[in-house]
Protein backbone atom coordinates (compact mmCIF):
# COMPACT_ATOMS: atom_id res chain seq x y z
CA UNK A 1 0.00 0.00 0.00
CA UNK A 2 2.85 2.50 0.84
CA UNK A 3 3.71 5.07 -1.82
CA UNK A 4 0.59 4.30 -3.55
CA UNK A 5 -2.14 6.99 -4.47
CA UNK A 6 -5.78 6.41 -3.96
CA UNK A 7 -8.89 8.70 -5.29
CA UNK A 8 -11.30 7.83 -2.38
CA UNK A 9 -15.05 9.33 -2.94
CA UNK A 10 -16.90 9.96 0.66
CA UNK A 11 -14.24 9.90 2.27
CA UNK A 12 -15.19 11.89 5.11
CA UNK A 13 -18.72 9.51 5.46
CA UNK A 14 -18.93 6.87 8.23
CA UNK A 15 -16.48 3.97 6.10
CA UNK A 16 -14.98 6.36 4.03
CA UNK A 17 -13.43 7.69 6.65
CA UNK A 18 -12.47 4.71 8.47
CA UNK A 19 -10.95 3.79 5.69
CA UNK A 20 -9.34 6.59 4.56
CA UNK A 21 -7.85 6.89 8.63
CA UNK A 22 -6.52 3.42 8.05
CA UNK A 23 -4.79 4.14 4.44
CA UNK A 24 -2.79 7.26 5.61
CA UNK A 25 -1.71 5.31 8.55
CA UNK A 26 -0.14 2.24 6.02
CA UNK A 27 1.59 4.92 3.88
CA UNK A 28 -1.35 6.05 1.39
CA UNK A 29 -1.54 9.21 -0.51
CA UNK A 30 -5.48 9.38 -0.22
CA UNK A 31 -7.52 11.97 -2.42
CA UNK A 32 -10.71 12.41 -0.71
CA UNK A 33 -13.40 13.46 -2.42
CA UNK A 34 -16.31 14.27 -0.31
CA UNK A 35 -19.82 16.87 -1.17
CA UNK A 36 -20.06 16.64 2.84
CA UNK A 37 -23.66 16.54 2.73
CA UNK A 38 -25.53 15.98 6.34
CA UNK A 39 -23.60 12.93 6.65
CA UNK A 40 -19.85 14.56 5.47
CA UNK A 41 -17.56 15.09 8.46
CA UNK A 42 -14.66 16.63 8.76
CA UNK A 43 -14.22 16.30 12.47
CA UNK A 44 -13.81 12.43 11.74
CA UNK A 45 -10.80 13.65 9.66
CA UNK A 46 -8.93 16.09 12.43
CA UNK A 47 -5.80 13.94 12.91
CA UNK A 48 -5.00 13.76 9.54
CA UNK A 49 -5.08 17.51 8.74
CA UNK A 50 -1.46 18.22 8.39
CA UNK A 51 -0.73 15.23 7.26
CA UNK A 52 0.81 14.96 3.48
CA UNK A 53 -1.03 11.67 2.65
CA UNK A 54 -4.12 13.55 2.96
CA UNK A 55 -5.82 15.91 0.35
CA UNK A 56 -9.38 16.46 0.72
CA UNK A 57 -11.25 18.08 -1.97
CA UNK A 58 -14.92 19.79 -1.25
CA UNK A 59 -16.77 18.10 -4.58
CA UNK A 60 -19.03 15.92 -5.90
CA UNK A 61 -18.71 12.68 -7.75
CA UNK A 62 -20.93 13.93 -10.20
CA UNK A 63 -18.66 17.07 -11.29
CA UNK A 64 -17.18 15.49 -14.67
CA UNK A 65 -14.78 18.13 -14.82
CA UNK A 66 -13.58 18.64 -11.15
CA UNK A 67 -12.63 14.56 -11.02
CA UNK A 68 -10.75 14.70 -14.44
CA UNK A 69 -8.80 17.81 -13.03
CA UNK A 70 -8.35 15.14 -9.87
CA UNK A 71 -7.27 11.81 -12.09
CA UNK A 72 -4.97 13.95 -13.77
CA UNK A 73 -3.30 16.17 -11.28
CA UNK A 74 -2.84 13.13 -8.91
CA UNK A 75 -2.27 10.07 -11.04
CA UNK A 76 -4.10 7.73 -9.28
CA UNK A 77 -3.26 3.82 -9.03
CA UNK A 78 -6.80 3.43 -8.02
CA UNK A 79 -10.49 5.01 -7.63
CA UNK A 80 -12.47 3.83 -4.71
CA UNK A 81 -16.15 4.74 -4.65
CA UNK A 82 -17.61 4.86 -1.28
CA UNK A 83 -19.73 8.23 -2.21
CA UNK A 84 -23.76 7.58 -1.72
CA UNK A 85 -26.23 8.68 0.00
CA UNK A 86 -26.72 5.45 2.20
CA UNK A 87 -29.87 5.69 4.61
CA UNK A 88 -32.85 2.99 3.47
CA UNK A 89 -35.37 5.91 5.96
CA UNK A 90 -34.40 8.86 4.33
CA UNK A 91 -34.90 7.30 0.98
CA UNK A 92 -38.30 6.62 1.28
CA UNK A 93 -38.97 10.33 1.71
CA UNK A 94 -37.00 11.40 -0.91
CA UNK A 95 -35.64 8.99 -3.43
CA UNK A 96 -34.21 11.33 -6.15
CA UNK A 97 -31.07 12.52 -4.18
CA UNK A 98 -30.17 8.45 -4.31
CA UNK A 99 -30.57 8.43 -7.57
CA UNK A 100 -28.74 11.40 -8.57
CA UNK A 101 -25.91 10.54 -6.18
CA UNK A 102 -25.83 6.94 -6.60
CA UNK A 103 -26.75 6.25 -10.23
CA UNK A 104 -25.97 9.33 -12.15
CA UNK A 105 -23.04 10.52 -9.70
CA UNK A 106 -21.35 6.76 -10.41
CA UNK A 107 -22.17 6.82 -14.00
CA UNK A 108 -19.72 10.12 -14.26
CA UNK A 109 -17.23 8.84 -12.34
CA UNK A 110 -16.98 5.55 -14.37
CA UNK A 111 -17.03 7.78 -17.28
CA UNK A 112 -13.89 9.95 -16.01
CA UNK A 113 -12.23 7.15 -14.61
CA UNK A 114 -12.48 4.96 -18.04
CA UNK A 115 -11.15 8.02 -19.71
CA UNK A 116 -8.03 8.44 -17.37
CA UNK A 117 -7.43 4.96 -17.43
CA UNK A 118 -7.22 4.60 -20.99
CA UNK A 119 -4.62 7.13 -21.18
CA UNK A 120 -2.10 5.81 -19.08
CA UNK A 121 0.96 3.57 -20.03
CA UNK A 122 0.78 0.46 -20.49
CA UNK A 123 2.47 -1.13 -16.64
CA UNK A 124 -0.30 1.45 -14.60
CA UNK A 125 -3.22 0.75 -16.76
CA UNK A 126 -2.82 -3.12 -16.14
CA UNK A 127 -2.57 -2.74 -12.78
CA UNK A 128 -5.45 0.21 -12.70
CA UNK A 129 -8.66 -0.63 -10.52
CA UNK A 130 -12.11 1.13 -10.00
CA UNK A 131 -13.48 -0.37 -6.92
CA UNK A 132 -17.02 -0.09 -6.38
CA UNK A 133 -18.53 -0.17 -2.64
CA UNK A 134 -21.82 -1.93 -2.49
CA UNK A 135 -23.95 -3.21 -0.13
CA UNK A 136 -26.03 -6.83 0.89
CA UNK A 137 -29.19 -5.16 0.23
CA UNK A 138 -29.07 -5.52 -3.45
CA UNK A 139 -30.33 -8.69 -2.67
CA UNK A 140 -33.34 -8.30 -1.27
CA UNK A 141 -34.92 -10.25 1.69
CA UNK A 142 -34.23 -13.49 3.14
CA UNK A 143 -36.62 -16.27 4.59
CA UNK A 144 -35.59 -17.50 7.91
CA UNK A 145 -32.76 -19.47 6.28
CA UNK A 146 -30.40 -19.02 3.31
CA UNK A 147 -27.21 -16.79 2.21
CA UNK A 148 -26.61 -14.12 -0.32
CA UNK A 149 -24.18 -15.34 -2.50
CA UNK A 150 -22.23 -12.88 -5.20
CA UNK A 151 -25.02 -15.13 -7.87
CA UNK A 152 -27.69 -14.52 -5.84
CA UNK A 153 -30.30 -12.68 -8.51
CA UNK A 154 -30.68 -9.07 -7.74
CA UNK A 155 -34.07 -7.59 -5.63
CA UNK A 156 -33.66 -4.67 -4.61
CA UNK A 157 -36.88 -3.50 -2.43
CA UNK A 158 -35.94 0.22 -1.34
CA UNK A 159 -35.44 2.95 -3.08
CA UNK A 160 -31.74 3.07 -1.54
CA UNK A 161 -30.96 -0.40 -2.57
CA UNK A 162 -33.05 0.05 -6.13
CA UNK A 163 -29.77 2.81 -6.40
CA UNK A 164 -27.15 0.77 -5.51
CA UNK A 165 -28.23 -2.16 -7.46
CA UNK A 166 -28.30 0.39 -10.76
CA UNK A 167 -24.56 1.52 -9.69
CA UNK A 168 -23.49 -2.24 -9.57
CA UNK A 169 -25.00 -2.63 -12.92
CA UNK A 170 -23.53 0.25 -14.75
CA UNK A 171 -19.99 -0.69 -12.61
CA UNK A 172 -20.46 -3.99 -14.01
CA UNK A 173 -21.37 -2.94 -17.54
CA UNK A 174 -18.31 -0.59 -17.69
CA UNK A 175 -16.32 -3.59 -17.50
CA UNK A 176 -18.36 -5.64 -19.68
CA UNK A 177 -18.52 -3.08 -22.65
CA UNK A 178 -15.15 -1.07 -22.15
CA UNK A 179 -13.00 -3.47 -20.31
CA UNK A 180 -12.29 -0.89 -17.59
CA UNK A 181 -11.07 -3.15 -14.54
CA UNK A 182 -13.41 -3.30 -11.87
CA UNK A 183 -14.28 -4.64 -8.44
CA UNK A 184 -17.65 -4.62 -6.76
CA UNK A 185 -17.70 -5.50 -2.84
CA UNK A 186 -21.33 -6.15 -1.65
CA UNK A 187 -20.91 -5.88 2.02
CA UNK A 188 -23.44 -6.18 5.13
CA UNK A 189 -24.28 -3.67 8.24
CA UNK A 190 -21.12 -1.89 9.49
CA UNK A 191 -21.14 -0.49 12.68
CA UNK A 192 -17.92 1.07 14.76
CA UNK A 193 -16.95 4.70 15.47
CA UNK A 194 -17.99 7.90 13.17
CA UNK A 195 -21.46 6.48 12.46
CA UNK A 196 -23.89 8.76 11.52
CA UNK A 197 -26.29 8.73 14.64
CA UNK A 198 -29.30 8.09 12.74
CA UNK A 199 -28.14 4.48 12.07
CA UNK A 200 -29.58 1.62 14.70
CA UNK A 201 -26.58 1.26 16.51
CA UNK A 202 -25.14 4.67 17.29
CA UNK A 203 -29.19 5.90 17.49
CA UNK A 204 -29.34 3.26 20.15
CA UNK A 205 -26.63 4.34 22.24
CA UNK A 206 -27.48 8.40 21.45
CA UNK A 207 -30.82 7.46 22.37
CA UNK A 208 -30.15 5.49 25.81
CA UNK A 209 -27.99 8.02 27.06
CA UNK A 210 -30.56 10.94 26.63
CA UNK A 211 -32.86 8.88 28.05
CA UNK A 212 -35.24 8.71 25.69
CA UNK A 213 -37.52 5.99 24.03
CA UNK A 214 -35.19 3.62 21.92
CA UNK A 215 -37.32 2.61 18.72
CA UNK A 216 -37.36 -0.78 17.17
CA UNK A 217 -39.14 -0.88 14.40
CA UNK A 218 -42.23 -3.77 14.33
CA UNK A 219 -41.34 -6.15 16.39
CA UNK A 220 -37.53 -6.51 16.60
CA UNK A 221 -37.10 -9.45 14.63
CA UNK A 222 -35.30 -8.34 11.61
CA UNK A 223 -31.86 -9.83 11.06
CA UNK A 224 -29.35 -7.92 9.69
CA UNK A 225 -25.45 -9.15 9.73
CA UNK A 226 -23.14 -7.10 11.22
CA UNK A 227 -19.59 -6.24 10.61
CA UNK A 228 -17.17 -3.95 12.57
CA UNK A 229 -16.22 -1.48 9.88
CA UNK A 230 -12.32 -1.82 10.13
CA UNK A 231 -12.63 -5.24 8.82
CA UNK A 232 -14.43 -4.22 6.14
CA UNK A 233 -11.91 -1.56 5.27
CA UNK A 234 -9.11 -4.05 5.49
CA UNK A 235 -11.44 -6.70 3.18
CA UNK A 236 -11.85 -3.76 0.35
CA UNK A 237 -7.58 -3.27 0.71
CA UNK A 238 -7.28 -6.94 0.06
CA UNK A 239 -9.94 -6.95 -2.68
CA UNK A 240 -7.72 -3.93 -4.24
CA UNK A 241 -4.69 -5.62 -3.88
CA UNK A 242 -5.99 -9.15 -4.95
CA UNK A 243 -8.97 -9.27 -6.80
CA UNK A 244 -9.74 -10.48 -10.22
CA UNK A 245 -10.23 -7.27 -12.26
CA UNK A 246 -14.26 -7.71 -12.91
CA UNK A 247 -15.10 -9.83 -9.67
CA UNK A 248 -17.60 -9.17 -7.32
CA UNK A 249 -16.78 -10.11 -3.85
CA UNK A 250 -19.20 -10.82 -0.54
CA UNK A 251 -17.96 -9.38 2.68
CA UNK A 252 -19.71 -10.75 5.95
CA UNK A 253 -19.34 -10.75 9.38
CA UNK A 254 -20.85 -14.51 10.29
CA UNK A 255 -22.79 -11.94 12.66
CA UNK A 256 -26.11 -12.60 12.71
CA UNK A 257 -28.65 -10.83 15.09
CA UNK A 258 -32.28 -9.68 15.21
CA UNK A 259 -32.31 -6.24 16.42
CA UNK A 260 -34.03 -6.86 19.65
CA UNK A 261 -31.20 -8.82 20.28
CA UNK A 262 -28.66 -5.96 18.83
CA UNK A 263 -30.92 -3.49 21.01
CA UNK A 264 -30.57 -5.18 24.52
CA UNK A 265 -26.98 -5.93 24.16
CA UNK A 266 -26.35 -2.25 24.05
CA UNK A 267 -28.26 -1.60 26.41
CA UNK A 268 -26.59 -3.88 28.98
CA UNK A 269 -23.43 -2.74 27.89
CA UNK A 270 -24.42 0.96 28.87
CA UNK A 271 -26.23 -0.96 32.10
CA UNK A 272 -22.81 -1.72 32.94
CA UNK A 273 -20.57 1.47 32.04
CA UNK A 274 -23.24 4.35 32.89
CA UNK A 275 -25.98 2.92 34.94
CA UNK A 276 -29.24 5.05 35.19
CA UNK A 277 -29.73 7.41 38.53
CA UNK A 278 -33.02 5.24 38.99
CA UNK A 279 -31.19 2.01 38.77
CA UNK A 280 -34.01 0.92 36.47
CA UNK A 281 -32.19 -0.87 32.95
CA UNK A 282 -31.90 0.90 29.95
CA UNK A 283 -34.05 -1.94 28.44
CA UNK A 284 -36.99 -0.28 29.87
CA UNK A 285 -36.44 2.86 27.55
CA UNK A 286 -37.31 0.36 24.34
CA UNK A 287 -40.27 1.07 22.45
CA UNK A 288 -41.60 -1.00 19.86
CA UNK A 289 -43.00 1.30 16.89
CA UNK A 290 -44.29 1.36 13.60
CA UNK A 291 -42.77 -1.04 11.30
CA UNK A 292 -40.29 0.31 8.05
CA UNK A 293 -42.37 0.27 5.04
CA UNK A 294 -41.04 -2.47 2.99
CA UNK A 295 -39.07 -3.70 5.69
CA UNK A 296 -36.22 -6.46 4.36
CA UNK A 297 -36.91 -9.09 6.87
CA UNK A 298 -33.33 -10.87 6.81
CA UNK A 299 -29.95 -9.93 5.24
CA UNK A 300 -27.35 -13.00 5.92
CA UNK A 301 -24.03 -13.23 3.85
CA UNK A 302 -21.67 -16.31 2.48
CA UNK A 303 -18.58 -14.93 2.44
CA UNK A 304 -16.92 -18.26 1.46
CA UNK A 305 -15.43 -16.60 -1.92
CA UNK A 306 -13.55 -13.82 -0.33
CA UNK A 307 -12.47 -16.31 2.27
CA UNK A 308 -11.28 -19.03 -0.31
CA UNK A 309 -9.92 -16.83 -2.77
CA UNK A 310 -8.55 -13.73 -1.05
CA UNK A 311 -8.08 -15.47 2.49
CA UNK A 312 -10.04 -12.70 4.36
CA UNK A 313 -11.37 -13.22 7.51
CA UNK A 314 -12.85 -10.83 10.13
CA UNK A 315 -10.94 -10.21 12.57
CA UNK A 316 -13.55 -8.50 15.29
CA UNK A 317 -16.35 -10.72 17.35
CA UNK A 318 -19.52 -8.94 17.49
CA UNK A 319 -19.77 -8.46 20.83
CA UNK A 320 -16.16 -6.86 21.21
CA UNK A 321 -16.66 -5.25 18.02
CA UNK A 322 -20.27 -3.83 20.22
CA UNK A 323 -18.23 -2.92 23.50
CA UNK A 324 -15.74 -1.39 21.69
CA UNK A 325 -18.24 0.91 19.69
CA UNK A 326 -20.40 1.65 22.87
CA UNK A 327 -16.85 3.46 24.69
CA UNK A 328 -15.90 4.47 21.63
CA UNK A 329 -19.09 6.73 21.68
CA UNK A 330 -19.22 7.55 25.04
CA UNK A 331 -15.42 8.59 25.28
CA UNK A 332 -16.38 11.14 22.24
CA UNK A 333 -19.34 12.22 22.88
CA UNK A 334 -18.11 15.47 21.46
CA UNK A 335 -18.73 14.15 17.87
CA UNK A 336 -21.98 13.69 18.25
CA UNK A 337 -23.15 16.77 19.95
CA UNK A 338 -21.51 18.69 17.17
CA UNK A 339 -23.74 16.56 15.00
CA UNK A 340 -27.20 16.96 17.15
CA UNK A 341 -26.13 21.17 17.43
CA UNK A 342 -26.92 21.11 13.21
CA UNK A 343 -30.03 20.32 11.87
CA UNK A 344 -30.19 16.45 12.85
CA UNK A 345 -32.02 15.51 16.37
CA UNK A 346 -32.05 11.91 16.39
CA UNK A 347 -35.76 12.03 14.79
CA UNK A 348 -37.10 9.48 12.60
CA UNK A 349 -37.48 9.48 8.56
CA UNK A 350 -39.71 7.06 6.51
CA UNK A 351 -42.77 7.28 7.38
CA UNK A 352 -42.76 6.39 11.23
CA UNK A 353 -44.58 8.14 14.06
P1 LIG B 1 -22.31 7.70 4.90
O1 LIG B 1 -23.67 8.21 4.56
O2 LIG B 1 -21.84 7.72 6.30
O3 LIG B 1 -21.24 8.49 4.04
C1 LIG B 1 -21.42 8.84 2.70
C2 LIG B 1 -20.40 9.92 2.34
O4 LIG B 1 -20.55 10.22 0.94
C3 LIG B 1 -20.60 11.24 3.09
O5 LIG B 1 -19.36 11.71 3.55
C4 LIG B 1 -21.18 12.18 2.04
O6 LIG B 1 -20.85 13.53 2.26
C5 LIG B 1 -20.55 11.64 0.77
N1 LIG B 1 -21.31 11.96 -0.44
C6 LIG B 1 -22.65 11.88 -0.63
N2 LIG B 1 -22.94 12.27 -1.87
C7 LIG B 1 -21.77 12.55 -2.50
C8 LIG B 1 -21.42 12.99 -3.81
N3 LIG B 1 -22.35 13.21 -4.76
N4 LIG B 1 -20.11 13.15 -4.10
C9 LIG B 1 -19.17 12.95 -3.15
N5 LIG B 1 -19.44 12.57 -1.90
C10 LIG B 1 -20.73 12.37 -1.60
O7 LIG B 1 -22.28 6.22 4.28
P2 LIG B 1 -21.47 4.94 4.77
O8 LIG B 1 -22.28 4.19 5.71
O9 LIG B 1 -20.08 5.33 5.10
O10 LIG B 1 -21.46 4.11 3.40
C11 LIG B 1 -20.39 4.22 2.47
C12 LIG B 1 -20.65 3.30 1.30
O11 LIG B 1 -20.74 1.96 1.77
C13 LIG B 1 -21.96 3.57 0.57
O12 LIG B 1 -21.75 3.40 -0.80
C14 LIG B 1 -22.92 2.53 1.10
O13 LIG B 1 -23.90 2.19 0.15
C15 LIG B 1 -21.97 1.36 1.34
N6 LIG B 1 -22.36 0.41 2.40
C16 LIG B 1 -22.68 0.84 3.65
C17 LIG B 1 -22.97 -0.08 4.65
C18 LIG B 1 -23.31 0.35 6.05
O14 LIG B 1 -23.70 -0.49 6.85
N7 LIG B 1 -23.15 1.61 6.42
C19 LIG B 1 -22.95 -1.44 4.34
C20 LIG B 1 -22.63 -1.85 3.06
C21 LIG B 1 -22.32 -0.91 2.09
O1 LIG C 1 -34.49 3.53 14.87
C1 LIG C 1 -34.32 2.47 14.25
N1 LIG C 1 -34.97 1.35 14.70
C2 LIG C 1 -34.89 0.15 14.06
O2 LIG C 1 -35.51 -0.84 14.48
C3 LIG C 1 -33.48 2.35 13.08
C4 LIG C 1 -32.73 3.56 12.56
C5 LIG C 1 -33.38 1.14 12.46
N2 LIG C 1 -34.08 0.06 12.92
C6 LIG C 1 -33.93 -1.24 12.23
C7 LIG C 1 -34.12 -1.22 10.73
C8 LIG C 1 -33.16 -2.30 10.27
O3 LIG C 1 -33.81 -3.57 10.33
O4 LIG C 1 -32.58 -1.65 12.45
C9 LIG C 1 -32.03 -2.28 11.29
C10 LIG C 1 -30.83 -1.49 10.84
O5 LIG C 1 -31.28 -0.25 10.34
P1 LIG C 1 -30.27 0.83 9.71
O6 LIG C 1 -29.20 1.14 10.71
O7 LIG C 1 -31.08 1.96 9.16
O8 LIG C 1 -29.57 -0.03 8.56
P2 LIG C 1 -30.15 -0.85 7.31
O9 LIG C 1 -31.47 -0.33 6.87
O10 LIG C 1 -30.06 -2.31 7.63
O11 LIG C 1 -29.05 -0.45 6.20
C11 LIG C 1 -27.64 -0.39 6.56
O12 LIG C 1 -26.95 -1.55 6.14
C12 LIG C 1 -26.74 -1.72 4.78
C13 LIG C 1 -26.97 0.85 5.97
O13 LIG C 1 -27.65 2.02 6.40
C14 LIG C 1 -26.89 0.77 4.48
O14 LIG C 1 -26.18 1.89 3.96
C15 LIG C 1 -26.17 -0.49 4.11
O15 LIG C 1 -26.15 -0.65 2.72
Amino acid sequence: MANKTWLVTGGAGFIGGNFVLDAVAAGVKAINLDALTYAGNLDTLKSLENSPGHVFVHGGIGDRALVTQLLTEHQPDAILNFAAESHVDRSIDGPAAFVQTNVVGTLALLECARDYWRELPDARRDAFRFLHVSTDEVYGSLGDTGLFTETTPYAPNSPYSASKAASDHLVRAFHHTYGLPVLTTNCSNNYGPYQFPEKLIPLVIAKAVAGEPIPVYGDGGNVRDWLFVRDHCSAIVRVLEAGRAGGVYNIGGNAERRNLEVVEAICGLLDERRPRTDGKPRASQISFVRDRPGHDRRYAIDAGKIRDELGWTPATRFQDGLAATVDWYLANTAWTQRILDGNYRLQRFGGGD
